[in-house]
């Protein structure tokens, strides 16, 4: 360990992560992205989930005729505040070919903030928790593969959020 990473170790927050892809070679990218995050200053990944396949939500609902995403959970410790790190992952995604266009649309790279600490916040820009992800199995699945005991703030523990949405997405 470097000392850098010492201090990041000793006056981090924890964040949690979410990956999609759902274009182009999705494992490579989603590893790309793993290292990529390794790579930053200020961030240390503790844990990377396994990557699930799950079938693409659309602002329609779930459509199996569009590609299949891969998504997986990441935990990190930081010393960025969120806006920084909102700001790294945003350019992980540009590095990796995102293109921003429809929402919910297909991507090559996605990236978002799950949670940051315990943070609550209704910014449009960066709301925490992620608005969505209590809905989500594929956020919450790969997140309690690498956090059994996680907590999404202001809603409670993520195994009970898991166990009240039953087997949809
Ligand atoms: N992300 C979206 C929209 N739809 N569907 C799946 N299965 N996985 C995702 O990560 C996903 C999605 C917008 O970020
Ligand atoms: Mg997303
Ligand atoms: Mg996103």
């Amino acid at each position: 360990m470097t000392g850098a990473d010492a201090v990041t170790m000793l006056r981090s927050e924890r964040a949690v992560l979410a990956l999609g892809a759902n274009l182009g070679d999705r494992e490579a990218t989603l590893d790309a992205a793993v290292e990529d995050l390794r790579a930053t200053p200020g961030v240390i990944v503790d844990a990377v989930s396994t990557f699930i396949e799950s079938t693409a939500v659309t602002l329609e609902g779930e459509d199996e005729s569009a590609p299949a995403y891969l998504n997986g959970v990441v935990l990190v410790r930081t010393l960025l505040t969120p806006e920084r790190l909102l700001e790294t992952v945003n350019r992980i995604e540009d590095e990796h070919g995102r293109v921003r266009e429809e929402r919910w649309g297909n991507r090559t790279l996605d990236i978002d903030v799950i949670t940051f600490a315990t943070r609550l916040s209704d910014d449009p820009h960066l709301t925490l928790p992620h608005p969505r992800a209590a809905e989500r199995t594929f956020v919450l699945d790969p997140w309690l593969e690498v956090d059994p005991d996680a907590e999404l703030p202001g809603v409670g523990r993520v195994a009970d959020v898991r166990d009240q949405l039953g087997s949809s997405s």
